[in-house]
């Protein structure tokens, strides 16, 4: 029965850690292979590639596995959807084209099963990530965009996994879970209960698998982790969310 929607983030597919990319990229399928039988939908939450762009009449060499597995999803009739992370800003027209993929920008809600849900990769929220929201200003720039087509792809990639890592380096997503004042997507999370109501926080970005719940005793935020060393992703069978793994020896969940 397909009742199951999950969620998953920060692949960073292009640059190898733990595993290498090529070893990722098929565990990722194998993961997309299991889920399928139940799953509703997929929400990519960002990151998926770890530098992306795309010109007029051609995209980045490689992840044939993962594309040729989420066009068979889709094929099925499966919902994808897919946001932009910090790394993968300059995605463009081609997922909805040829795939039939929105891609999202900005976090959205959805009402899932009568629970609402505000889904996003998390990048720039909240009270701090200086360095990232300056760098994230000069790549949402469109002059920067157009000037950027012009140069050839070997070097405009070339350039894109430069500032990749320079962008891993300013965000510093890897560090401890800290303590909730420090968290700036917990303190993103309390400041927008002020307003609305949400039952579920989901995001990336942080690249620690967070389950944390949050002051008003009812709502929780959940962060996805990554798929460099946890391989976590989260899972909402129509009454509760829980954080998974796949194939991984790195199982501990932040913030419980
Ligand atoms: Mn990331």
């Amino acid at each position: 029965m397909q009742n199951k929607t999950y969620f998953a983030s920060d692949f960073h597919l292009g640059v190898d850690a733990h595993t290498s990319s090529a070893i990722r990229e098929r565990k990722i399928v194998r993961w997309l292979n299991s889920i399928e039988a139940d799953a509703r939908e997929l929400y990519l939450v960002g990151d998926v590639f770890d530098h992306w762009y795309e010109y007029g009449k051609t995209v980045p060499k490689g992840y044939v596995r993962l594309l040729g597995k989420l066009a068979g999803m889709r094929d099925k009739g499966i919902p994808v959807y897919f946001f932009t992370g910090n790394h993968d800003m300059w995605m463009f027209r081609y997922f909805e084209e040829e795939f039939g993929i929105p891609i999202y920008r900005h976090p959205i809600m959805r009402e899932i099963d009568g629970k609402k849900f505000l889904i996003g990769h998390g990048d720039g929220l909240g009270p701090g990530d200086h360095g990232y929201k300056f760098i994230k200003s000069l790549f949402a720039n469109r002059l920067a965009q157009a000037a950027f087509r012009w140069l050839h792809p070997d070097i405009g990639l070339g350039l894109m996994k430069f500032f990749s890592v320079k962008s891993r380096q300013y965000t510093a997503d890897e560090s401890a879970f800290g303590p909730p004042e420090k968290e700036w997507l917990v303190q993103f999370c309390e400041g927008d209960l002020m307003s609305r109501d949400v039952d579920y926080y989901i995001f990336g970005h942080r690249h620690l698998p967070v389950y944390y719940r949050l002051s008003n005793g009812k709502s929780t935020y959940i962060n996805l982790g990554e798929w460099m060393y946890a391989c976590s992703y989260g899972v909402w069978d129509g009454h509760e969310m829980r954080l998974e793994f796949f194939e991984s020896e790195f199982t501990r969940v932040y913030g419980t």
